[in-house]
């Protein structure tokens, strides 16, 4: 089953090709710091808005589908930071999307207006107006060389699934991330998942996703569920981030998981349907 999760990377360079890539690579960035400034700021979760395709529980969720103007679209929108779908098989998403995301840049009409009537100010277009959002890397991460691959293609953040993976390899995977200056969002779905996670060393954010990975049951109950009482103390206490992750698609919704002790949300579906997806996100 691993084999075949991980055999759309079909190509593996070898992991001495990637550290050297990784040599004169810029840091990752701040991908929590970002989402407290939000969260600070606003007084509500920080938003990791999320490009998305497809997806296996609801299909085609966007005919033009430009991975490169969703995302320039969601940071003028306010998100605080992107998830980028790169899983092929089942969310029809790509590396290079990733990739794209990372090298594009938005155009700021201010400073555009601004350049326009003073042109004898000196600017550097593409550098000054790369994109700020930190990108997490969406994927089902099963092994520490996709940790190195997705860096490589710009990824500041990757998901790691308790599901999926053995505690000693979140734990391995967790020291790598520290490594390469990367962020974990480790994501739970049940008591015994988020107890799991809970015991382990390093953890600075913890999402919970309400979607049933294997069935696709969507109740987002269970964010409140799982943060009520001893665990939500413990969150607390260590100062974690909360991400309430999947079906949110009401400012009801926001409020509710909210309330439940979430300091960040993960959005897709329901903005990424928008014809416009920035303004989805202040609908
Ligand atoms: C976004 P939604 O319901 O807003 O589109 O959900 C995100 O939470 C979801 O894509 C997701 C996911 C995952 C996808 C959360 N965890 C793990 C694939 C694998």
């Amino acid at each position: 089953n691993k084999d075949k999760e991980v055999s759309q990377l079909k190509e593996r360079k070898p992991l001495s090709v990637l550290k050297k890539a990784l040599e004169n690579a810029p840091p990752a960035r701040d991908f929590i710091g970002a989402l407290r400034a939000a969260n600070e700021r606003t007084g509500l979760p920080g938003l990791i808005a999320e490009v998305k395709k497809a997806s296996p529980s609801r299909g085609i969720l966007r005919e033009n589908f430009d991975p490169v103007e969703i995302a320039k679209s969601y940071e003028k929108g306010g998100a605080a930071c992107l998830s980028v779908l790169t899983d092929e098989k089942y969310f029809k998403g790509s590396f290079e999307n990733l990739e794209a995301i990372r090298k594009a840049g938005v155009k700021y009409l201010i400073l555009d207006i601004f350049y326009h009537i003073m042109p004898f100010v000196d600017h550097v277009d593409d550098s000054r107006q790369n994109m700020q959002c930190p990108l997490l890397c969406k994927e089902f991460i099963v092994d520490a060389w996709q940790l190195y691959y997705a860096r490589t293609k710009g990824a500041d953040a990757v998901l790691l699934i308790a599901a999926v993976l053995p505690d000693l390899d979140i734990k391995y995977m967790i020291k790598i991330c520290k490594i390469l200056g990367l962020t974990a969002l480790v994501e739970v779905h049940d008591e015994r998942e988020f107890d799991r996670v809970l015991a382990i060393e390093g953890i600075e954010l913890i999402g919970i996703n309400n979607r049933n990975l294997e069935t696709f049951e969507l109740d987002i109950s269970i964010t409140k569920k799982l943060l009520e009482g001893e665990r939500g103390k413990i969150i607390r206490e260590r100062d974690i981030i909360m991400v309430g992750e999947s079906g949110l698609f009401t400012p009801e919704d926001i409020v509710y998981v909210q309330e439940a002790g979430v300091r960040a949300i993960l959005v897709g579906e329901s903005i990424v349907k928008q014809s416009d997806p920035g303004k989805g996100i202040s609908n």
